[in-house]
């Protein structure tokens, strides 16, 4: 898929003021710190365009982007507040996870889900609750594993099988996808996964 342009639209706390249901929707699910918003980035080749930080907890609201593309109408690609952000209050981080629930039940357009998790890491309590979620629905998900540019050869290879592995246990399939928003590593086939599902 080729992305010809690339805006911010909107940033939202609650449903209720989500974009009109016109266009359909991806988002972009994960713990704190993850690279979601990285990888916003990185997909549209727009450095910049959403707000990334080494610290976590960056994003705090659902950050909505409209994508054009070259072939295929435009779509929605979604950024939402880390999950799990150790410094936010009980409050705020109950508030965080009922709205994405919420949101994954019952936002009509949204065609594919892309759950991000740390390529160093097995999947963490935060990740098996995603997992557990979206056992029940019924949207297309894509397992992205991140900062695979942090890997050496003998993890390369491990991680994926790793989160097979924790999908299998969860009953879930999924595709994986080892990237790296730093060197590019599997952007190719983000994309190529939106083009396809998101229409
Ligand atoms: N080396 C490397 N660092 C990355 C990559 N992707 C993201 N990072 C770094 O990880 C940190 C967090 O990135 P963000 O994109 O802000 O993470 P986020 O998931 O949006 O975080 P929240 O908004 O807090 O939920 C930043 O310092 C990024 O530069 C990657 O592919 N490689
Ligand atoms: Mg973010």
């Amino acid at each position: 898929m080729k992305i010809t342009d690339a805006a911010f639209v909107t940033s939202v706390a609650d449903l209720g003021a989500l974009p009109g249901e016109g266009l359909p929707e991806a988002v972009l699910v994960g713990r704190s710190n993850v690279g979601k918003s990285t990888l916003v980035n990185a997909l549209v080749g727009q450095e910049g365009l959403a707000y990334t930080s080494g610290t976590p907890g960056r994003t705090r609201t659902l950050n909505v982007f409209r994508v054009e593309r070259r072939r295929g109408g435009p779509f929605l690609l979604v950024d939402a507040p880390g999950l799990g952000y150790a410094k936010a209050s009980n409050e705020e981080r109950e508030r965080w996870q009922r709205l994405l629930a919420r949101y994954l039940a019952s936002r009509a357009p949204l065609r594919l889900v892309l759950h991000l998790m740390d390529s160093r890491h097995e999947p963490q309590p935060a990740d098996r609750d995603v997992f557990h979620f979206l056992g029940g629905q019924r949207v297309p998900y894509l397992a992205v594993l991140t900062k695979a540019d942090k890997l050496d050869q003998s993890e390369h290879a491990q991680a994926p099988r790793r989160t097979r592995e924790a999908l299998l246990e969860a009953q879930l399939e999924a595709p994986v996808v080892l990237t790296s928003a730093e060197e590019g590593e599997g952007l190719t086939e983000v994309r190529a996964w939106l083009d396809e599902t998101v229409r």
